[in-house]
């Protein structure tokens, strides 16, 4: 960067003072040789900095710590009983472990992690974990979902969980499901994780995307934020993940300096190496570096400190530089002798370095990861960094299974390792210095003992008022309102329960004037937060720049291009709209931080986030899992939803599909309004479960499809209970008094072909019945939930489904069509006994074309509903089999066109 010759293209003031200082660089380098001018520069460098001559930051240093000697801070606890606090949680996450293995052989569990990790996670606790029993929010901690052991043994020794807990680790069924989850799940430990992380990756992105949320509600004045700092531990290898690094600038452009990465360098992943052939550490920090983070290496113990004050002629220094990552793994594994002569051994300075050094002192120069002094002063700097405006990562160099002993520490093994044997487990206590703790007697009768110290003792003591004094035990997840959100008003809704009479708009439009009025609610106005990634302009959300703006931290420091039109592209640090940029998995993030943050923060937001639906599910699929699994609330607006509403764009885009990945989310709650009346009662209702007073079973989310296809909203039926839109299905039209009659279901934009076929058909007689199919997820989850009651219950009365009561006097043969596959009408199929039930459904790869020729290609149009119920009338003897042809011919249909399914 600094090197690219662009100094040649500047003017040079004064050539003679330029030239002497290259002649003095020359002589160094001449006398002292490289190092030594190496060490000069940087000297120069860091003067450079002091006095304020900026400067480009140069992405690496040394393999040295961040932090130099002279530079810790005083370490304010008792390392003594800190120490032992370590050893006690280290014993009972092993302890655990084995237990579950032991009782259950397979259950699986992590031993290696944590066991690397312990010192990191037992640092923050002790000092740095802010808690909530202040009344704050406190701080947010993101656990590396590998490391739970030992987060629950800390638990069990503050007294927040028992030993009969610990023993039902991964065991989630009985005891009333209150087992011990294998990861952070919220979903199944609602009282304790607050943040998901086992996915890889997807813990990064949202606590980077959560400081950014916290930031926003500071901005705009809902919540105070200002002293909560997002914790994400991570491992090395999980920074291969694109999501872990992908957003890193967003931190730094957002100056999230309430932020903290802690990662844990322990160079293995779970197959082998993070980096054999380089060096983890030094990839990562270049990468932080160059995204603007503060970055800390803790990388040595103190006992290097002396020999790096011994290395005069930097060989030491470029032995680390140059060590690759499998080797220091393997140093990890081997003895004192072999360290000697392969770490120290190519060079007599650095031989005669260690001399004084016996083979087990070699072994026992600890990794910067396990010294508590040194964790110590990194944390203090990430939490003064508060006001740099620069977030931090803390690389901290450890082993993997430290302390387990020599059949884990370091072994490539080492991450699926799950059971130990009495001798391991001898050696681990011996390790641990807890002989008195835990004597060989422990070890007989299926032995495998927990210890805790009692509660009169000097450590829980110390343990708790530490915990007490940082605002009480962490992790735990709240829901403490410190806001409340009053219901919106109905008349909010009504614009949209009205139609748009004559004039033609989309599912979409009607959508954005109702974000537009939720947004101006008195009740609820300030608590929606409308998200979208770069595509506002494509839903017509644009719109709603002026009024609402775009949120900036920094405000808008330029006149924008658009200045004078009416919707100007308008930023500010009020701004209420979250402007993603070209980022689904960031703007899942966001809504999911604004999803959360009832729990989380204690205030109530509502997330609206609208994307290009398939981009949706299909892209950020596990994010949205995530946001199940920490029970976020809001809405997901799948926009240019439909294979051939959206014309023209091709089979990237043209989606039939994301309701079918939807009803694979339990708590997403799916629905496919065909008119904007629809969008309006399920939002209504949404709010109302998600958010209201008296609701059960709140933590849900919705799903809903918007179409960009333009036509007459009609107003909402009278007489329709809006409840019927929310149940999934309700009668838009009946059919008129005829012999032959069949029922055809509609669902979103499909219900154009719907109703021309029912027009259609009355002109030879045929009834058709009209039904507004908003949600077959919720009709199939209730007729799950029947089918199980009866099964369960053989002597008691059948319920019947939902769907089944609807269409009981719904006339003939069903057709059921949509944009999307024919499996979504399908999932109720079964559920209709007796029924002739055809779905039509663009199954298939999308294409270009228009909406008309695509409606003919994937069979969906009028003349093909038109067909299908002529048939299935045929079927059952109400129409004759010439009737059928004669609508074929009359649509033009060629009989043996390309069948879309077959690509
Ligand atoms: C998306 C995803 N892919 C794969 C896994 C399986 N997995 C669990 S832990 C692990 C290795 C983790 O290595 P690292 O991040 O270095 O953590 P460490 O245990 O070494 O601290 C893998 C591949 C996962 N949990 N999530
Ligand atoms: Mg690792």
């Amino acid at each position: 960067m600094i090197f690219d010759g662009h100094v040649n293209q500047l003017p040079d003031s004064d050539p003679g003072e330029t030239q002497e200082w290259l002649d003095s660089l020359d002589a160094v380098i001449d006398v002292h040789g490289k190092t030594r001018a190496r060490f000069l520069l940087t000297k120069l460098l860091e003067k450079a900095r002091e006095s304020q001559v900026s400067f480009p930051a140069t992405v690496s240093t040394p393999y040295i710590n961040t932090i130099p000697r002279e530079a810790e801070p005083w370490f304010p606890g008792d390392e003594y009983l800190e120490r032992r606090i370590r050893a006690f949680v280290r014993w009972n996450a092993a302890m655990m472990v084995v237990r579950a293995n032991k009782h259950a052989d397979g259950i699986g569990g992590h031993l290696s992690t944590y066991a690397s990790s312990a010192s990191l996670y037992e640092i923050g606790f002790n000092h740095f974990f802010r808690g909530k029993d202040d009344g704050t929010a406190g701080d947010h901690i993101y656990f590396q979902g590998h490391a739970t052991p030992g987060v629950y043994a800390r638990a069990f020794l503050e007294r927040r969980l028992e030993a009969a807990d610990l023993d039902q680790f991964r065991r989630e069924i009985g005891r009333d499901g209150k087992g011990l989850s294998s990861y952070p799940h919220p979903r199944l430990m609602p009282d304790f994780w607050e943040f998901p992380t086992v996915s890889m990756g997807l813990g990064p992105l949202t606590a980077l995307y959560h400081a950014r949320f916290n930031r926003y509600l500071l901005n705009r004045e809902l919540d105070d934020t200002s002293q909560s700092r997002v914790w994400a531990f991570l491992g090395d290898g999980e920074c291969d993940e694109p999501e872990t690094l992908g957003a890193l600038s967003l931190a730094s452009r957002e100056k999230l300096d309430n932020l903290v990465f802690v990662v844990n360098c322990n160079l293995q992943r779970l197959d082998g190496p993070v980096r054999g052939n380089g060096k983890i550490i030094q990839e990562l920090e270049a990468v932080f570096r160059g995204a603007g983070w503060n970055v800390i290496k803790v990388i040595l113990g103190s006992k290097w400190d002396e020999l790096l004050a011994k290395d005069k002629d930097g060989v030491l220094l470029n032995r680390l530089n140059t060590t690759v990552d499998g080797e220091f793994q393997r140093y990890s594994v081997e003895g004192g002798a072999y360290i000697r002569d392969e770490f120290f051994g190519g060079d007599p300075r650095l031989r005669q370095m260690v001399a004084h050094l016996t083979d087990d002192d070699l072994v026992h120069l600890p990794r910067g990861g396990h010294d508590y002094r040194k964790l110590y002063a990194a944390y203090k700097a990430a939490t003064e960094n508060l006001g740099s405006g620069a977030p931090t990562v803390i690389l901290a160099k450890t082993i993997k299974g430290w302390t387990l002993g020599p059949g884990f520490e370091g072994r490539n093994s080492t991450h699926q390792i799950k059971k130990m044997t009495d001798a391991q487990l001898m050696a681990l206590r011996d390790r641990l210095h807890l002989h008195d703790e835990i004597p060989d007697s422990a070890f007989e009768h299926d032995g495998l003992p927990y210890f805790r110290p009692a509660e009169d003792s000097v450590e829980y003591q110390y343990m708790i008022e530490r915990r007490r004094a940082l605002g009480g035990s962490v992790p735990k997840r709240l829901i403490r309102p410190r806001k409340t959100l009053a219901m919106p008003l109905d008349s909010t809704f009504a614009e949209l329960r009205q139609g748009s009479g004559e004039q033609e708009v989309s599912t979409t439009m009607g959508f954005t004037r109702l974000l537009r009025n939720l947004s101006r609610d008195e009740n609820i106005g300030q608590w929606v937060v409308p998200i979208i990634p770069d595509e506002g302009r494509t839903f017509g959300m644009d719109s709603l720049f002026p009024a609402l703006k775009i949120y900036a931290s920094q405000g808008q420091k330029y006149q924008p291009v658009d200045h004078d039109l009416l919707l100007s592209y308008a930023e500010s640090a009020k701004g209420q709209i979250l402007e993603e940029g070209i980022t689904e998995a960031g703007s899942l993030a966001s809504f999911i931080a604004a999803g959360t943050a009832y729990a989380t923060r204690g205030v109530p937001t509502v997330p609206f986030y609208t994307f290009y639906s398939m981009f949706g599910f299909q892209r950020v699929g596990d994010l949205i899992w995530q946001a199940a699994d920490a029970r976020a609330r809001g809405f997901l607006m799948g926009a240019t939803a439909g294979r051939t509403t959206l014309p023209g764009e091709g089979l990237q885009h043209q989606d039939g599909h994301s309701l079918v990945l939807a009803s694979t989310v339990p708590p997403c709650q799916s629905y496919d309004p065909a008119f904007a009346y629809e969008v309006a009662a399920i939002i209504q209702a949404g709010i109302h479960r998600m958010y209201g007073p008296d609701s059960t079973n709140r933590d849900v989310f919705y799903y809903i499809t918007l179409y960009n296809e333009n036509y007459p909203m009609p107003a909402m039926p009278e007489g329709l209970d809006a409840a019927d839109i929310v149940r999934g299905l309700y009668r838009w039209a009946p059919a008129p008094e005829t012999d032959r009659r069949a029922t055809v279901l509609f669902s979103g934009s499909a219900h154009g072909a719907a109703r021309a076929t029912a027009a259609e058909l009355a002109e030879y007689g045929i009834g058709v019945d009209l039904w507004s199919a908003t949600s077959y997820k919720a009709l199939r989850d209730d007729a799950l939930s029947a089918e199980r009651w009866n099964r369960l219950h053989p002597h008691q009365p059948a319920r019947p489904a939902l769907v089944q009561q609807l269409l009981a006097d719904a006339p003939g043969p069903i057709v059921a069509v949509s944009d999307f596959m024919k499996i979504v009408p399908e999932q109720v199929a079964r559920f209709l006994p007796g029924r002739t039930f055809v779905p039509l459904g663009t199954d298939g790869m999308g294409r270009s074309d228009t909406r008309e020729a695509l409606r003919d290609y994937f069979e969906v149009d009028a003349g093909h509903v038109v067909v299908a119920v002529l048939s299935a009338l045929a079927a059952e003897g109400k129409a004759s089999y010439d009737e059928v042809q004669a609508a074929i011919a009359r649509h033009g249909i060629n009989p043996e066109a390309h069948d879309p399914l077959d690509v």
